[in-house]
């Protein structure tokens, strides 16, 4: 086969290349790098001295092509399919090279390196990215959820190499920093990636590799660990003292927290027996802890059962009974 890609399943740059290729369905030989195998690593080098991937060889044509943006415009010059990522038309290109650019300023979030990761048969250099409301990336994504409020796809109605771009950036801050309830345009935007054919097949390519992108590592190990404990605290106040400190939002604010510089987003608390208390809260991290409770048992002063579920990031981490008596 003419074409090969030098690449990494989980790479947010190489899905952009991975997208155009399976739009167009172009053949090619996927090349895993295993950038921890020194080795292997300075073959790559030999290929791309500069060693980051996605790299495309085309021995057809004799041509080493870096940069993702590069493959594709490469690609469309010299293996143009149905769809024209970059079409024809000058000013349309010029709009689509445009958002392009714009797509790596939301990948700009704040990013520190952490050691290699072994990936089974492969290695990646994960970089792990910590998304928090100074971390750059929020700007731009209100820009863009006012932009996506008219358009299907990132330019419009057209699905173009903009939407390449996109689609990994957003999977993945999505993961640390859910986008639905402060950018629903964009998190609309990125579950029709998602649903799109050439986005489906990477992201079925990279799941076995998924538990090694920091932030979801930890919640997508999954268990089932049965424990009970319980917690004694004296407090020098009258019993229902104690019970109005659980029994009154306002009181309730005031203690049940989360870690420090945890920030609360919603409470609710409708407290009777099948009553319902929510708290959302965010942490500096950039992950959003919920608390989802459910009243089944209030004897005033005395006791309290409810079944609460915590989630984060949406993900359910544990169901729990409580039972609380003063
Ligand atoms: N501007 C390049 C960026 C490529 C890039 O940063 N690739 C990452 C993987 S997503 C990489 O190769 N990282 C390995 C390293 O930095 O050592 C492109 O668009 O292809």
């Amino acid at each position: 086969m003419a074409l090969t890609l030098y690449m990494h399943p989980l790479s947010s740059y190489c899905h952009k290349a991975l997208i155009a290729l399976y739009e167009n369905a172009i053949a090619f030989t996927p090349h895993g790098v295993n950038l921890g195998d020194p080795a292997e690593r300075d073959n790559f080098r030999k290929v791309w001295p500069i060693g980051k991937f996605p790299v495309l060889r085309d021995d057809a044509r004799d041509q080493t092509i870096p940069e993702s943006t590069s493959i594709i415009e490469y690609l469309a010059r010299h293996y143009p399919g149905p769809v024209e990522l970059i079409p024809d038309d000058p000013e349309l290109a010029a709009q689509v090279r445009a958002t392009d650019r714009f797509t790596i300023c939301i990948c700009t979030i704040r990013c520190r390196r952490s050691s290699a990761t072994s990936c089974g048969p492969l290695t990646v250099t994960i970089r792990s990215a910590s998304v928090t409301p100074r971390s750059g990336c929020e700007r731009p994504l209100r820009f863009a959820d006012r932009e996506m409020a008219t358009r299907h796809w990132a330019v419009g109605d057209l699905f173009s190499m903009a939407d390449c771009g996109a689609a990994a950036p957003l999977f993945f801050i999505n993961k640390m920093m859910p986008l639905a309830q402060e950018f629903p345009h964009v998190s609309a935007h990125l579950e029709r990636l998602m649903k799109r054919p050439s986005y489906a097949r990477a992201l079925v390519e990279a799941q076995p590799y998924m538990h090694f992108f920091p932030g979801v590592i930890h919640y997508e190990q999954r268990s089932t660990v049965h424990d009970t404990f319980v917690i004694n605290r004296t407090f020098a106040f009258r019993p229902e003292l104690v019970f109005a400190a659980w029994t009154s939002a306002e009181a309730k604010a005031h203690w049940f927290v989360g870690p420090s510089g945890w920030q609360a987003q919603l409470r609710e608390l409708d407290f009777r027996v099948g009553g319902r208390e929510q708290v959302i809260g965010r942490k500096p991290d950039g992950f959003v802890s919920r608390f989802d409770a459910r009243y089944h048992e209030i004897v005033p002063n005395q006791r309290i059962v409810y079944v609460y579920d915590m989630y984060v990031n949406d993900r359910q981490i544990s169901t729990s009974a409580g039972d609380d008596r003063v």
